[in-house]
C-alpha cells in the first residue's frame, strides 16, 4: 500500500486515524553547530540556508530548528530575552524568512521550539518583574519571601543548586528550575498564557508549521509549593512535571492558538510516566499531537553519571509504550537531540572497526518503530561522542555548574566527573557538523569554532558519505525512501519477537496484507535466528551490509547487522 492511496482523515486498517505529522520524518538543527556563514565561528541561519539541499537530497520532511530567538546565551538560546527577535550571532528577521522561505520552496516544513516555561532574567518582564510586588509585570514570575531565614521549600534546579535564588533588587526568592538566568514563567497568571499564545500567533503568522514545547509539562506548579518528598531527590522531575492546571493550560493554548493553524505540536516531556502520556496526546483531548518521553535516552545516565543497559530494556521500552498507548495516542522515536550524546556512542558501537555498521542498525530501528522519528543533526553522518579530556573544554551550564557544585566542593572526584561525561555529556551533540575534510571540517571559515570541531572530521563528513554509497547518509537516504512508500512502517501493528534475546531484536510491522520483518543485530558477533515458523522471511528488502537472501527458516546476521523483510503473509 503506498502512502498516496490514502488520505489526511482516512482511517488506517488498524485503527489510525491518518495525519500529516504522524507520517513525518523530523530533522532537529541546532543552529549554533550547524553552519557558520559569516566566519564569526558561530552557525547561523544563513548557514542553514546554504546547506538546505543537503537536508533535502536525505528525505526528511520536517525541519525542526533549536532556538533561534534574542538571547544571552546562559543556556545557548534556551533562555530567552525577546521572543520575537532572532538572536544576533544566529542573523536578522530577513535571515529568517530567507530559510523559511527556502524550506518551504523545497516541499519542507518547519517547526520552531518553543521555551515558555521561563524566560531570560534579561527579559523585560523580568526586568519589571524585579522592580516591584505591585507593578503589572510583578506576578509574571514566581516570586516568594524567604522561608525561616531560607529558601521557600526544597526544589533544586536541574543545573545544580537550589531552584530558588534571592534576588537583590525586589528582596523575594524568584523560582528557577533550571539556570538562575531562567526565571520561571508564572502560568496562572492570565496575562502571562495570553503573551505567550500572542508570540506563538506572530511565528505562526509567518507561516511555521508548529512548536516543539520545551519542557512543557512543567508550567503549572502547585502555588503551595510543599518540599517535594525526599525520595524524589533523584528524579525532581516527577513532582514539577503535570501540576495541578497543566491540562487546563493545554486546551487552552489549543483553542487559543493550535486550533485555528494546521500545525504539529510535540512536547518535551521531561518528568511525564507512560501513564500520564494519553492525557497529553490522547487526539481526543485536543492538547498535543506527541510527546519525546526519556525513558531511551535515561536507559543509560542517572544524571550525569553514566549506568550499564541490556538490549531487553531498550526492547521493554519500545514494547511497553505500543502496548499501553491505543490507536488515539501517538509517539515520537529519537535517540538523540541537543541534550544527549550521540546515539553510537550510546546505543552503538563507536570503534573504528562497527561505527558505521552500529549506525546503521539504530537508524534501520529509528525509521522501522511506530511514532514520528526524529533525526538529530550529524547522526545521519554516524558522528559519535567527543574525546573531551578536561572541563575546560565542556561549555554546557549544566556541566560548568555541576563541576562547581559537585567537584569543586570535593563530593565528587575530577576523573571520576570526567569519566562519566564522557559519556553521558551534551556537548558531545553540540560539536560543530562536520562538512568537509577541510579546517575546522567545513564548519566556520574562523580559525576557533564557539566549540571545537570532533577530531575525526577528516574520516567522518558529509561531503565523504554523499560519495560513498555505503555510507551512513546514504543508507539513511534509502530507509528514508522505503519509510515513505510504505505505510506498514508508520502505522503497522507492531510485535517483539524475541524480547529476552539479549543481542538481537526481532521485530514485525505489519499493516492490512503488508507484513514486515525487522532483523537487528547489537552485537560484534555473527548470529543465527530460527523464525518462528508462522513466518517465513520471505523477499530480504534491504541489508545494511549488503547481505543476501537467506534459507527461508532461518537468518544469519553479521556484526552489526540489519536486515528488513517484506513477509509473504
Ligand atoms: O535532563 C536534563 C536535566 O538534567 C537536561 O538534559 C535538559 O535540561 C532537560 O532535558 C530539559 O531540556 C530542555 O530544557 C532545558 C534546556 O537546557 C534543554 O536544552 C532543553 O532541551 C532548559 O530550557
Ligand atoms: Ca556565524
Amino acid at each position: 500500500m503506498k502512502s498516496a492511496d490514502l488520505k489526511e482523515g482516512d482511517i488506517t486498517a488498524n485503527g489510525y486515524t491518518r495525519k500529516w505529522w504522524k507520517e513525518v520524518v523530523v530533522y532537529q538543527i541546532y543552529p549554533r553547530s550547524f553552519k557558520d556563514s559569516n566566519g564569526d565561528g558561530i552557525g547561523d541561519l544563513r548557514g542553514i540556508s546554504s546547506q538546505l539541499d543537503y537536508v533535502k537530497r536525505l528525505g526528511v520532511d520536517v525541519l525542526w530548528l533549536s532556538p533561534h530567538y534574542d538571547s544571552p546565551n546562559a543556556d545557548n538560546g534556551y533562555d530567552i530575552r525577546d521572543y520575537r527577535k532572532v538572536m544576533a550571532e544566529f542573523g536578522t528577521m530577513a535571515d529568517f524568512d530567507e530559510l523559511l522561505r527556502g524550506i518551504k520552496e523545497r516541499g519542507m516544513k518547519m517547526i520552531v521550539d518553543l521555551v515558555v516555561n521561563h524566560t531570560s532574567d534579561e527579559h523585560v518582564w523580568f526586568s519589571e518583574s524585579r522592580k516591584s510586588k505591585t507593578g503589572i509585570y510583578s506576578d509574571y514570575y514566581i516570586w516568594r519571601p524567604e522561608n525561616e531565614g531560607k529558601e521557600p521549600n526544597n526544589w533544586v534546579s536541574f543545573f545544580s543548586g537550589s531552584a530558588w535564588t534571592k534576588d537583590p533588587i525586589r528582596g523575594e526568592y524568584y523560582l528557577h528550575l533550571f539556570a538562575e538566568k531562567q526565571p520561571d514563567l508564572n502560568w496562572d497568571n492570565p496575562k502571562v498564557r495570553h503573551e505567550v499564545y500572542d508570540l506563538m500567533k506572530f511565528w505562526l503568522d509567518k507561516g511555521i508549521d508548529g512548536f516543539r514545547m520545551d519542557v512543557i509539562p512543567f508550567i503549572s506548579k502547585d502555588q503551595n509549593f510543599p518540599d517535594y518528598p525526599k525520595d524524589h531527590e533523584a528524579h525532581p522531575e516527577y513532582v514539577y512535571a503535570s501540576g495541578p492546571k497543566l491540562h487546563d493550560y493545554l486546551q487552552e493554548m489549543h483553542r487559543e492558538v493550535i486550533t485555528k493553524y494546521n500545525v504539529m505540536t510535540v512536547g518535551e516531556a521531561l518528568g511525564v510516566t507512560l501513564e500520564q502520556t494519553p492525557l497529553l496526546v490522547d487526539e481526543r483531548r485536543k492538547e498535543l499531537n506527541m510527546i519525546f518521553h526519556f525513558n531511551v535516552v535515561r536507559l543509560n545516565r542517572q544524571g550525569w553519571r553514566w549506568k550499564p543497559w541490556t538490549l531487553p530494556e531498550l526492547k521493554a521500552i519500545y514494547t511497553r509504550f505500543d502496548r499501553e498507548l491505543d490507536v488515539n495516542s501517538w509517539l515520537t522515536v529519537f535517540l538523540s537531540n541537543h541534550d544527549n550524546p550521540r546515539p553510537v556512542s550510546s546505543f552503538g558501537d563507536d570503534s573504528v572497526l562497527y561505527r558505521v555498521a552500529s549506525a546503521k542498525v539504530l537508524a534501520t530501528m529509528l525509521l522501522t518503530l511506530k511514532g514520528t522519528p526524529f533525526i538529530y543533526q550529524g547522526d545521519e553522518l554516524g558522528m559519535i561522542n567527543y574525546p573531551f579530556s578536561k572541563i575546560e573544554e565542556f561549555d554546557d551550564i549544566e556541566v560548568k555548574n555541576a563541576w562547581k557544585a559537585e567537584v569543586l566542593t570535593h563530593q565528587v572526584n575530577a576523573e571520576e566527573y570526567l569519566f562519566h561525561l564522557r559519556k553521558t555529556s551534551r556537548d558531545h551533540s553540540r560539536t560543530p557538523m562536520q562538512w568537509d575534510d577541510s579546517p575546522n571540517g567545513g564548519f566556520t571559515a574562523a580559525a576557533k569554532p564557539w566549540l571545537a570541531v570532533h577530531p575525526n572530521y577528516k574520516e567522518i563528513n558529509a561531503k565523504q558519505e554523499l560519495a560513498d554509497k555505503n555510507s551512513v547518509y546514504n543508507y539513511f537516504k534509502q530507509l528514508l525512501e522505503l519509510r515513505k512508500k510504505t505505510l506498514a512502517l508508520v502505522y503497522g501493528d507492531y510485535k517483539d519477537l524475541d524480547p529476552e534475546n539479549p543481542f538481537l531484536f526481532i521485530y514485525t510491522r505489519s499493516l492490512a496484507k503488508e507484513k514486515f520483518l525487522i532483523a537487528l543485530n547489537f552485537s560484534r558477533n555473527i548470529l543465527t535466528y530460527s523464525l518462528p515458523n508462522v513466518l517465513r522471511t520471505g523477499r530480504l528488502i534491504l541489508s545494511s551490509l549488503g547481505g543476501k537472501e537467506e534459507d527461508e527458516l532461518t537468518i544469519h546476521l553479521a556484526a552489526w547487522e540489519a536486515r528488513i523483510y517484506r513477509i509473504q503473509k
